[in-house]
């Protein structure tokens, strides 16, 4: 049994060093290193080379060292009858919860229109926006949009949430299924996305249901770029039914210079960091699932392959 590590960035070492670190006798490989490829059981992945996955005859498993599992479903030549897991952390949902209160804040008090004015010399007070008159509203109750919502309340705003099933969380109203969407858009001022990139879910982000949302209402991109509709989003800060948004993921990344999210007067960007899986944190879990593997025990974080998520 052993371990390939699968990513295009510049962290294999740190995630190898992280595994061995934890457990010394494990067999970890980077992909690009000679390895032994019929001894690979379990592949740690984030955004692989379409077709690496096909390589392992023996893989059991694999493992998305995030949360997102889109990437996976989008290479045709994976293995299809192994499992998929993902990753829930503490910090990776804190991190998200403490990164969306931190853009919603800056859109409240105008930090970024004031950062332009200040670049361009402009002394220009602007009308801000209180807590205690907004309602934020987060697409997907998961692991992160969960704990978002709650936080938010203990801010001080009125907090609603909207996913596929019912869902009970204290101090947030909450609405499931097609039915309810339109309710729960036509009272939300602040938007957050927070669903998983499934068929469901692609270009959720559009004119159509953009433009139930209130007017002057902003959004808040942090789940993937294949949720929004470029050009709808473009073409609602345009009329000014929208008064902002925020991204942090995009169609491609990193985006191509030539778009015109980058240049928006209207638009912060951040460049998908908004939540970062923490090695020291996952790892365990990680470990945790290969032992399992070897013992033929049930995985944990298991991916509904049906639901895409
Ligand atoms: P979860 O799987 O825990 O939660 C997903 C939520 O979305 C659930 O509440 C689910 O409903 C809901 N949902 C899914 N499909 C639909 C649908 N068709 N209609 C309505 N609701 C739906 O995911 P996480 O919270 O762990 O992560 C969410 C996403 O955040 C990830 O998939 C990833 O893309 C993104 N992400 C972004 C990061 C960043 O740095 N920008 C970092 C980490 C994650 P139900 O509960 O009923 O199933
Ligand atoms: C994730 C991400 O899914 O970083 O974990 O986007």
């Amino acid at each position: 049994m052993a371990i390939v590590i699968i990513r295009q960035d510049n962290k294999i070492d740190l995630w190898k060093n992280a595994l061995l670190k934890a457990d010394a006798s494990l067999k970890v490989y980077s992909y690009l290193e000679e390895h032994p490829k019929d001894e690979i059981t379990m592949a740690i992945i984030w955004k692989h080379p379409n077709g690496t996955l096909s390589e392992y005859p023996n893989l059991k498993c694999i493992a998305s060292a995030g949360a997102g599992v889109d990437y996976i479903f989008e290479d045709d030549t994976r293995p299809k009858n192994i499992p998929i897991t993902r990753i829930v952390d503490p910090y990776l949902a804190s991190d998200m919860s403490e990164h969306v209160l931190a853009v919603i804040l800056a859109h409240l008090k105008n930090l970024n229109a004031y950062k332009i004015k200040q670049i361009a010399h402009t002394w220009e007070p602007m009308e801000y926006l209180r807590i205690k008159d907004l309602t934020v509203g987060i697409l997907g109750l998961g692991e992160l949009g969960a704990l978002s919502a709650k936080d938010l309340t203990h801010h001080g705003f009125k907090v609603q949430g909207w996913s596929r099933s019912k869902k009970i969380i204290n101090g947030v109203i909450t609405f499931s299924g097609q039915k309810e969407q339109s309710d729960f858009l036509t009272s939300t001022d602040i938007l957050v996305c927070l669903l998983p990139l499934t068929p469901a879910t692609e270009g959720i982000l559009n004119e159509q249901l953009l433009k139930q949302l209130p007017k002057n209402a902003y959004v808040i991109n942090v789940a993937r770029g294949g949720h929004l509709v470029d050009e709808d989003l473009l073409k609602l800060l345009e009329t000014g039914h929208l008064s902002g948004a925020c991204l942090d993921v995009y169609h491609t990344e990193p985006l191509p210079t030539t778009h015109p999210f980058w240049s928006h007067e209207k638009i912060h960007m951040t460049p998908h960091y908004a939540s970062v899986s923490d090695t020291n944190s996952v790892i365990p879990q990680l470990i945790e699932n290969y032992k399992r593997l070897e013992s033929g025990e049930q995985l944990h974080h298991l991916v509904d392959k049906e639901k895409g998520y």
